[in-house]
């Protein structure tokens, strides 16, 4: 396939890593918040993957951005927008939550930080949040300031990653609970650092406002980590499969229910909070969904997926893949497809049909293990 460069403007945001990352072998970009999210580096797929699983990289997702919800009426709008029950939450914390519309269908799937009962950080995937928030802050007259301050992330992901950050913050930074998150120094600039991260290798996330000390602990973590084959990295299509991180826009959307989607433990209809969409996934619960995120495993060594791909049985469309890659730890190709009732069933053989060519496929639950 001919490459065509994507052409840059001020609206196609760069990040503060964008020169160096462009240095490091950087090799395609997405797009994520009008914001440019690294997408490969050199090497094959396969090197960069088994090497995200046996040492660690550091990664430009500065475009994982920041909703910030601020007021004494933070904590009311935040848990308007989602499902999950924050009325528990505590500083400090980390919360995966689907944001719902009053359809109960998918706005986002956010990290919320809790950093006080008043401010609030809205870890965002690709959609723009920020605009459903202030709707709805003005339509309820909320106390709230609502902003996108300049947080630019670098996650630093794979089992090395404890040992490097250690070398860097001391033991104190291994103390740190999943999705627990507390403030870190580095040459005098303060950083959150949280435990998390979009892969399943282990990892931590700094959530750089201070830039300047940021650059400086980026080119630090470099210098020192060259005894853990540090490397750069970006999230990574084969491990997010097979971990089932899902991705806004790519796996779900704005059309599907958080319970179409597995996010059943970030539902909670059974307490007295109030959220938009409560009401409709209610009534989603009692009368069951009608369509379901599933596994597929395909008897195929290759597959490029650029758009849902229809699958059927019999002929009948019952759904569609909407990601999928070649895992070469599963010796076949892994997918992640949304699947039509009643055929959602583990086990289920569908067809897939791609370049006229008839491939099988078997339903299977998420995680793949
Ligand atoms: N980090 C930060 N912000 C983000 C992402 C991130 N914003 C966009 C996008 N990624 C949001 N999506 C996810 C999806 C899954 C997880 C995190 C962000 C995740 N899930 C854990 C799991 O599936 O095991 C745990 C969730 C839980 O049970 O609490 O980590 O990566 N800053």
């Amino acid at each position: 396939m001919k490459l065509i460069s994507i052409a840059r403007a001020k609206r196609l945001r760069s990040t503060p890593y964008t020169s160096r990352i462009e240095k490091q072998g950087l090799t395609s970009y997405t797009t994520y918040n009008h914001m440019l999210l690294p997408a490969g580096f050199e090497g094959t797929l396969e090197e960069t993957y088994y090497h995200l699983k046996e040492h660690v990289q550091v990664w430009d997702v500065a475009a994982e951005r920041q909703v910030e919800i601020s007021g004494e009426d933070a904590a009311e709008l935040v848990q308007l927008m989602t499902c999950r029950d924050l009325s528990k939450s505590k500083d400090g914390r980390c919360y995966y939550c689907p944001i719902i519309d009053d359809n109960a269908g998918l706005i986002n799937d956010p990290i919320v930080l809790r950093i006080n009962k008043d401010k609030w950080w809205l870890s965002i995937a690709d959609s723009d949040v920020i605009l459903f928030a202030k709707g709805l802050a003005i339509g309820k007259n909320y106390r709230v300031n609502i902003t996108e301050p300049n947080v630019d992330i670098m996650a630093v992901q794979g089992p090395k990653s404890f040992a490097l950050m250690e070398k860097v913050f001391g033991k104190e930074i291994t103390d740190l609970k999943f999705f627990g998150f507390d403030y870190f120094e580095f040459r005098g600039g303060k950083h959150l650092i949280a435990r998390s991260g979009w892969s399943k290798q282990g990892g931590y996330e700094i959530y750089v406002e201070d830039t300047k000390s940021g650059l400086e602990l980026y080119d630090y973590l470099f210098e020192i980590g060259k005894e853990f084959n540090v490397k750069p990295g970006c999230p990574h299509l084969i491990e997010r499969i097979e971990s089932a991180l899902l991705s806004y826009g790519n796996d779900f959307d704005l059309n599907d229910n958080p319970l179409e989607c597995g996010f059943d433990k970030y539902v909670n209809l059974d307490s007295d909070i109030e959220f938009l969409g409560k009401q409709k996934l209610i009534e989603i619960q009692n009368d069951g969904i009608s369509k379901k995120l599933m596994g597929v495993k395909i008897d195929l060594d290759q597959i490029s997926l650029s758009q849902a791909i229809e699958v059927s049985i019999d002929s009948k469309r019952v759904g569609e893949l909407r990601s999928a890659v070649y895992s070469p730890t599963f010796n076949h190709v892994i997918a992640i497809g949304m699947i039509d009732k009643p055929h959602f069933e583990v086990g289920t053989k569908i067809d897939i049909i791609i370049d006229n060519v008839t491939h099988t496929g078997t339903l299977c639950n998420i995680p793949f293990v």
